[in-house]
Parts: C-alpha cells; structure tokens; sequence
C-alpha cells in the first residue's frame, strides 16, 4: 500500500461514526485539537465527514463558549480513560441532556481547521449550512477564551493546566508546577500505561499534579479566577493559534457576507500582545503567578510563525534552524532545544517530534515565504512517517516512532501534505 492509502486506512479505522478518535487504545474519546487536525487531513477523503468532525466537537460546547478538551464516547467504557466522565462531573454544570465531557480546554485552532475544511467543498459546506452554524460557536470559544481567561490582564489568554497546553509535561511546565502538591499515585489508575511504555509517557509525580489541578478546578465549579488557579501560564502556542484562527474567522465572515473587521483588529492586537512573551530569538510562556517569562526551550515558542505579517518571523526561522532545533537538518522540529540538559528524545513533550506542530510550523514558513524549508519539513514528515508509520511521536534525530500507533492527526497531515 502507498503512503496515502496508509494514512486514509488509520484515518477511516479511527472514524467511530460522527468523530474520530486520535488512537484506538490509548484515547478512546473525541479530543479537540485532535479533531481539529483530522478534519484537516479528512477533508481531502471526505469533506462531509470533516464537517462532521467540527460539528460533534462544537456540539459538547458549554454555554460559556468553552470546547472542552475532551467529548467522553457513551459507547466506550467509561472507565477505560482516566480521568474520565466520574472525574470531571461535567453534568453538574451543563445538566444531564449534554454530552459527557472534560472541563478544560485545548489550543483554539478550531477556526483555522473550519476553513480549511470549507474550501475542500464549498458547495456542500454551503448547501448545508456548514459555516453558518460554526461561525457563532467560534466566535463564542473565541469570546470565552477572551474573556474568561486573560488572568494576568494583559491581553493574552492563559491556559490553566499543562494539558491544555497540548503539550503535557513540557519542560516549560516544571517550575511552576512545583508549586501544585501532587496528588498521590496510589489514589488514581492510570489506564494510558496500559498502552504505552511508561518511559515514553509523563511521570507519576506529573500525573498526581495534573490531578490536583484538574480536580480544584472541577471542585470551583470550573470557576476562572486566578485564586482557583494555582497554574496559570500564557502560553505563545495558544495565543498564535487563537491569533491564526482569528484571520480563519475573518475570511468566514467574509464568506458569509459579515464584517471581517473584528477579527483582522484582533489579529492585530493579539500580533502586539504576543511581543511581550518574546525573547531570546524565541517566544515564551508567561508564569502569571510568579510573574516573569519561563525561560527555555519549548517549540511551542516557534510556532507564533502561523500569525500572518508576524514581525519576528526572521529572528524565529533564524532559531529554528540554529543548532537548538536543527530543524532544516532534520526535517522535523524537536519539541524540546536539542542542545538543552532537559531534552530527552523519547519521553513525550520533552523532546520527540510530533507531526501537528510541525505542520504548523510548516504552513507558517510558507506564509511567511520561508518555502524552502518549509519544502524540507514537508519531506522530512513524510519520510519519518514512511519509515516509522502513523506513530503518535518520533526520535527527532533518527526518525524512530513512539507512543501510540495509527495516531489520526499524524495520518491526517501526511494526506494533508500529500494532496
Ligand atoms: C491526554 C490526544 C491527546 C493530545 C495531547 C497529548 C495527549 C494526553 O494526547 O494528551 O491523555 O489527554 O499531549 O496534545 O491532544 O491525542
């Protein structure tokens, strides 16, 4: 089989009938940035069922406007994940008609993923009502995010558990997670090591703080007040992304014969906002209660490269192909600064490469004109994904997969970057 029937078969396997799951096993539920990248790579096998994608995510929103980072499947067992539906208690705010979900949330690049799945087939989005009915619930998450969660006051959004960083036990996380006392391992079963090696997967010290702060939030009835927060970071990921899906929410509009005026403002204003995280040739996450930037080695700081006329897009290609990422040479970007004690080529977030975030940084290059290597990320993806499959994670240096297998969002952009 080729490449694409590859990624179009773990794609379709992990269709489980109005969403898909990021891996059979492992993540047995709709996550949502997750579905954001899929109905990317979908779109080019079924636009409808790409629209579908948005549209069972943008179904579990709350009033708020917020999408929880994860639709719990009534079908799946509901003890297979953890923390699962017993543990967030999403009923106790949204009433027992709403779907089962998570309580917090994941990096807002829905918008940009909703335009990009318009144009595979604008006539049946169009027929359909498709973009009519997100464009509400976008501006909503967008109005949520704005709104609820700029806890520093100063014009950026902050996220408030690792996990709604996307990436979990990023080294970036480590100070400030020191302040959270862990939640003991004996009081929780974690259910992800019985599908991956527990080399290849965050601490149990990580885990029993990830709970702590989960379930304090979960006990505020999901409150966003900096006093529940004991973890608040702003994180350069998170606001590019909000940034990048704010240009997708002008370019909707536009088609549906809105004003894109508020949106290309809010690009510019989270463009200037975005300036105080960066750095050293990188941007930053932003530690609200301790109050200065978390000085490291994230990816996440490269990939404000996806904010249209970004002005430090030089300085940030100039760190991305310095000898902290390499990734020119590599055709891939290291989650982690290579050349950094922290690094660690296996274990997750601190340090494999991972394929959505080099798309990002892939699509950002283009945009910003960087196309040869923008062109030597596009190969080097699918070279490691030829070599290694639809892993979830890789070696950066040797391409070697990691994590769970027949990962979507992998197969998603491999079609992505094959069509
Ligand atoms: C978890 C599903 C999710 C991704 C995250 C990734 C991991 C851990 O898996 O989260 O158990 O939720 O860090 O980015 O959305 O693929």
């Amino acid at each position: 089989m080729n490449l694409h029937d590859e990624a179009a078969k773990v794609l379709l396997g992990n269709w489980r009938g109005h969403n898909t799951i990021p891996a059979p096993g492992l993540y047995p539920h709709q996550w949502s940035w997750d579905s954001a990248f899929i109905a990317i790579g979908l779109r080019h096998l079924s636009p409808l069922r790409a629209q579908r994608e948005l549209e069972s995510l943008f179904g579990a929103q709350w009033a708020d406007g917020r999408v929880p980072h994860i639709v719990f499947d009534p079908s799946a067992p509901r003890e297979g994940y953890f923390p699962g539906p017993d543990f967030w208690r999403s009923e106790q705010v949204n009433g027992p008609m709403h779907a089962d979900t998570s309580g917090i949330v994941q990096p807002p690049v829905h918008a940009l993923a909703a335009w990009e799945v318009f144009t595979a087939d604008p006539e049946t989005a169009r027929r359909r009502g498709f973009l009519e009915r997100l464009y509400p619930r976008l501006v909503s998450w967008h109005g949520y995010l704005r709104r609820s969660r700029d806890l520093g006051g100063r014009g950026l959004v902050s996220i408030v558990h690792p996990w709604e960083s996307g990436m979990d036990n990023s080294p970036s996380w480590d100070v400030p997670l020191q302040r959270v006392e862990p939640v003991p391992a004996g009081e929780f079963r974690r259910r992800d090591l019985e599908h991956a090696d527990a080399s290849e997967r965050p601490t149990d010290v990580d885990y029993g703080r990830y709970v702590r702060l989960a379930a304090t939030y979960r006990d505020h009835g999901y409150a966003d007040r900096l006093d529940v927060h004991e973890f608040a970071a702003e994180d350069p990921l998170t606001n590019a992304l909000l940034a990048a899906s704010e240009d997708a929410l002008a370019r909707i509009a536009r088609e549906l014969g809105e004003s894109p005026q508020p949106h290309e403002e809010e690009v510019a204003r989270l463009r200037d906002a975005l300036s105080l995280l960066h750095a050293d040739g990188l941007f930053h996450s932003f530690d609200v209660h301790g109050g200065s930037l978390i000085r490291g080695g994230s990816v996440a700081g490269l990939v404000p490269l996806v904010v249209p006329g970004l002005p430090q897009a030089q300085e940030l290609v100039d760190t991305a192909t310095g000898p902290r990422f390499r990734v020119d040479e590599l055709g891939l970007a290291p989650s982690y600064d290579l050349t950094d004690p922290l690094f660690d080529p296996s274990r997750y977030w601190r340090g494999p490469a991972w394929f959505n975030i080099t798309w990002l940084l892939q699509r950002g290059l283009t945009d910003h004109g960087a196309n040869e290597l923008a062109r030597a990320l596009r190969g080097g993806m699918l070279e490691a994904a030829s070599r290694s499959g639809f892993r979830e994670y890789v070696d950066p240096r040797t391409a070697e997969g990691r994590g769970a297998h027949h990962f979507s969002w992998t197969a998603a952009v491999v079609l992505d970057l094959l069509i």
